[in-house]
Parts: structure tokens; sequence; C-alpha cells
């Protein structure tokens, strides 16, 4: 029974570290980055962001930067002084509340022009996953195996 147990410990910890929710790090417009006359919206379209996830924006920081804008300002590629702007060319921001975000390029005309304007739906943080078919499969087998063990005391 020792062993069984053992084994059923080690299969219940499988499981729980399976589901541990994983944050996905994205970087914007892949292997092209942040720059001008790149799609972000069908980049953006189809990947799904979620709460602790974090976005990376890489790009030449003498041409480009990063503005945190509102869904108006968005529209309109307007923004004022009061708005977040990221310079450093390897920005990061971890997505922390649900709901739209939106960035744009505050140089020249990138925003209304040049298509530097993302928007994405941050939804709530991963739900626990389902254990993963290795670990359900494993689990499985040592069902069996206690089974297996356990069988004989009750013959
Ligand atoms: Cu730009």
């Amino acid at each position: 029974m020792a062993s069984a147990a053992r084994l059923a410990f080690f299969a219940v910890s499988m499981v729980l570290l399976s589901s541990v929710a994983m944050a996905t790090d994205f970087t914007v417009g892949d292997g092209t980055g942040w720059t001008v006359d790149f799609n972000y919206t069908a980049w953006a379209e189809g990947k799904v962001f979620r709460v602790g996830d974090t976005l990376w924006f890489n790009y030449e920081n003498t041409k480009h930067n990063v503005v945190k804008v509102n869904g108006t300002q968005f529209q309109e590629c307007s923004f004022t002084s009061n708005n977040e702007v990221l310079s450093s060319g390897k920005d990061s921001i971890t997505l922390k509340a649900e709901g739209k975000k939106w960035y744009v390029c505050g140089v020249a005309n990138h925003c209304a022009a040049r298509q530097m304007k993302l928007v994405i739906n941050v939804e709530t943080a991963a739900p626990a996953p389902a254990p993963t078919s290795s670990a359900h499969s494993l689990l499985s087998s040592v069902f069996g195996v206690l089974i297996v063990a356990i069988a004989p005391i009750f013959a």
C-alpha cells in the first residue's frame, strides 16, 4: 500500500501543478514588432488576452513610442500630456484588469495614417485548466494500480 499511496500522492501533485494558471507573454506584432504599416487588428484577432498576461512592445525608440489611450482617443488618434507614454523601445505591459485596452504610437501620424494602433479585450484570468491529457492518463493509470493493489484486500 505504501508505494500505491506514494503514487497517488504523486498523481495528485501532478494534477495540482498542471492546474497552476499559466500567464502568457505576447510580443505585439510578433517578429515585426511595433512599427508602421502592420495590421495590429489582424494580429490581435483570435488571440485571447487574460489578466496576468504581458504585452511586449519592441520598437526603435527613436521612431516610435507607446501611448496608453482610451476608446475615444483611440478612434481619433488624439491624446494629451496626461496619457501615459512608454518609450524604452522594449516595453512590457502586464494586463491587470479585464476590459478593453487601447495603445497607439504617439509619433507623427503613425496612429492615424500608419496603423500603429492596437485594441485588445482582456478577459478574466485563466481558469484552472482541466488536467492535461498526460496528467489525466497518469491519474487514470494510478487509479488502475490502486485498484489492482487494493482489490486483493477485499478478495
Ligand atoms: Cu510610430
